[in-house]
């Protein structure tokens, strides 16, 4: 059964794998990419009945998305592009989060596995794996 809530909390950055290549082949830029490679930001999710919130915060930037679950909106990510967003959650507890602008697509899962919040980003063959503990 489908439970938003096991994503409900603050958690940190611990290990990431595949970032800057990801960033690349997002298109974003040398000085913002160093900047996300540096950076081990905080995720705070909060969920208000049907709306949820992913907030990620660190010293360089902070962001916030707000969203339905299944309900398509606009979004402004942390790296400047607007994108067509879509959030689905499986029966299996996997937030998968489509974003698609200027005919391109990436898609960031979202998963818990072992107490952990694990976030694959993935776009064309650039493929990025972040994990991170509640803190
Ligand atoms: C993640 O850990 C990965 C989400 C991937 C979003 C794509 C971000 C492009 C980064 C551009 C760098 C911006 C420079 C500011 C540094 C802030 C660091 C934040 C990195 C996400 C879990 C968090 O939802 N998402």
């Amino acid at each position: 059964m489908a439970n938003p809530d096991v994503f409900v909390g603050r958690w940190h950055l611990i290990s990431s794998e595949g970032f800057e290549e990801f960033m690349k082949e997002l298109g974003v830029g040398m000085a913002m990419r160093k900047m996300g490679s540096m950076a081990k930001p905080d995720v705070i999710i909060t969920r208000d009945g049907d709306k949820m919130n992913i907030k990620t915060e660190s010293t360089f930037k902070t962001s916030e998305c707000c969203f339905k679950i299944g309900e398509p909106f606009d979004e402004d990510t942390i790296d400047g592009r607007k994108t067509k967003t879509l959030i689905t959650l499986d029966e299996n507890n996997v937030l998968t989060q489509s974003q698609k602008w200027d005919g391109k697509e990436a898609t960031i899962t979202r998963k818990i596995v072992d107490g952990k919040l694990v976030v694959e980003c993935v776009m064309n063959s650039a493929k990025c794996t972040r994990v991170y503990q509640k803190v």
